[in-house]
């Protein structure tokens, strides 16, 4: 703790936190106290006043006016910009990193890796910064030149979940500014002071770069009505929202009615199918990465394991001992693999689903709350394996068998579903039967296998994988889904675009005056 409080003062967050932050000025919202409360053990690590909807106006009114001056700036400024945010994460790295082991609860390893996503984007936009191209397009008619030009778009709106408290944030941040659009964020209010040492970072820049608007960068952290209040906001043209499909719904609705854009990352289901052909090793370690890391609470966890009938039982029983023998405890500990749930009632949930699945079949393994050996205070569990009979076999065509509805929920929690299958097809139906269309993968070395899972008939996912597990995705690829996903696309490859307005150019330059479609219409 005392340790954590130390990390804390030196990113300047031990005292007076604020839940608003516009550029370097901070204020208190006017909401009730939020606390920050750690997974690892619940220890409150600080404590601010929320924000109310109320006091998102003047941060509206801030970014609006920072929108005008931020979107003449030339790209690659905001790229230097960009630049220099990622050069402090990249100082700060260690830092920031026990902020999220703190925070949101996971493993030292894992939340390295995501400030290393930070960078990562920072690196990318800054290089982005200088390609933001337009096509130029063969005009129909004689010395006209038809060209498309990329311009800022506005304040964007960024709701990100508690599972990436910093780089889902960083992805919509870093390409938004050098698109030319100020960033207005709010965080999920369990993990405030990430979003708040990320502020900081970007204030401290902010400082040293004069010429730039502070309010390109805001955070707010309050409850729903926040968010609810983006939403509805005119002056935001893009809400950005990652986090359950319920939460997507509700936002994107209300970005309708206005007729605004939203870019939506929602719950995932993923699924990986096990061919016969797959090398087992290499399964084995990309199932237990996949399903057990960050405990079961990335998007792109693996929750569905869909195995060849033939190589079931031995796929469960190599799984069963590795996962008998998980180091499950304190997240900031070298060597534990499992940190802890983020709160009671994703334990709940957990317990819910895996009853849920017994009733409809399943044989479970693991799935215990566990109180000894682990930090007082903390929700651990052991990542659970429930396992489903052969669609069609004895056990489950008897009248009334219960329907395996709950393989089509995303629970927030490590739950690992097996389902069996015997043709390839089959394995695909199955695949693509749920509601969700995030990450995928198959485990196969038949190149057959691994080009029709890619192809059209193949998976429905925004991300498929051969060899590779559903998470883990790197930042230079679009990331995001289909279906109950969302359809949004954010991070690299030219997810920039949901960030700009493309305008159209036609330039005539002759003293004629010909009409497109050749019309004719003379006075
Ligand atoms: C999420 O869980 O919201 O691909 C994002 C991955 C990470 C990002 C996950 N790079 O697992």
């Amino acid at each position: 703790m005392d340790a954590i409080q130390t990390v804390l003062g030196r990113l300047g967050l031990n005292q007076n936190l604020s839940a608003i932050g516009i550029g370097n000025c901070n204020r208190a919202g006017s909401a009730g106290p939020v606390s920050s409360r750690s997974p690892i053990d619940g220890t409150i690590l600080g404590t601010l006043q929320a924000a109310s909807a109320d006091d998102v106006t003047p941060v509206l009114e801030a970014a609006t006016d920072a929108f005008r001056r931020w979107r003449v700036i030339p790209a690659p400024a905001r790229g230097e910009f960009v630049r220099r945010v990622g050069n402090r994460f990249r100082e700060l790295k260690p830092d920031l990193a026990a902020v999220i082991t703190w925070e949101a609860g996971k493993i030292t390893q894992e939340a390295l890796g995501e400030v290393q996503e930070v960078i990562d984007i920072c690196d990318f936009a800054a290089g982005l910064s200088r390609q933001l191209y337009g096509l130029t397009i063969a005009s129909e008619r004689p010395l006209h030149r038809l060209a498309e030009q990329w311009h800022p778009l506005g304040p964007v709106g960024v709701i990100t979940a508690f599972n990436f408290p910093m780089a889902v944030w960083a992805w919509n941040a870093a390409l938004a500014w050098v698109c030319g659009d100020p960033v207005i964020w709010k965080p999920s209010e369990k993990t405030p002071l990430c979003a708040l040492a990320c502020q900081a970072v970007v204030a401290s820049v902010l400082q040293e770069m004069s010429d730039i608007p502070p309010a390109v960068s805001s955070v707010i952290v309050g409850m729903r009505d926040v968010g609810e209040r983006l939403a509805d906001a005119a002056e935001i043209p893009l809400v950005s929202a990652t986090g359950s499909t319920a939460m997507g719904r509700a936002v994107a609705q209300r970005v309708a009615a206005r007729l605004g854009r939203s870019l939506l990352e929602l719950g995932g289901n993923n699924g990986m199918i096990v061919t016969p052909s797959a090398d087992l090793e290499l399964t084995l370690r990309a199932i237990v990465f996949s399903a057990v890391g960050t405990c079961g609470q990335r998007c792109t966890t693996l929750r569905r394991l869909i195995v060849h009938e033939d190589l079931a039982d031995k796929v469960i029983d190599r799984l069963v001992p590795i996962y008998d023998r998980l180091p499950i405890g304190n997240p900031a500990q070298p060597g534990t693999l499992v940190g802890p749930l983020i709160d009671e009632a994703a334990w709940h949930a957990m317990e819910a689903a895996l009853q849920r699945a017994s009733a409809e079949g399943a044989t479970v393994h693991g799935g215990r709350r566990l109180k000894e050996n682990v930090p007082q205070g903390g929700t651990y569990v052991q990542p659970a394996i429930a396992s489903f009979p052969l669609r069609g076999s004895a056990a489950t065509s008897l009248p009334g068998t219960p329907t395996r509805s709950i393989v089509h929920e995303e629970t927030f929690a490590p739950i690992l579903y097996v389902q069996r299958y015997r043709t390839f097809d089959e394995a695909i139906e199955l695949h693509n039967s749920v509601p969700q269309g995030l990450a995928s993968s198959i485990m196969t070395t038949d190149m057959r296998e691994a080009e029709a899972f890619c192809s059209a008939a193949g998976s429905d996912c925004g991300i498929v994988n051969v060899n590779v597990g559903p998470s883990g995705a790197e930042i230079g690829g679009a990331f995001g889904g289909e279906k109950a996903t969302g359809g949004g696309r954010e991070s690299g490859s030219d997810s920039w675009k949901n960030y700009m307005r493309r305008a159209t150019n036609t330039i005539n330059y002759s003293t004629q005056l010909p009409l497109a479609q050749g019309i004719q219409f003379d006075v």
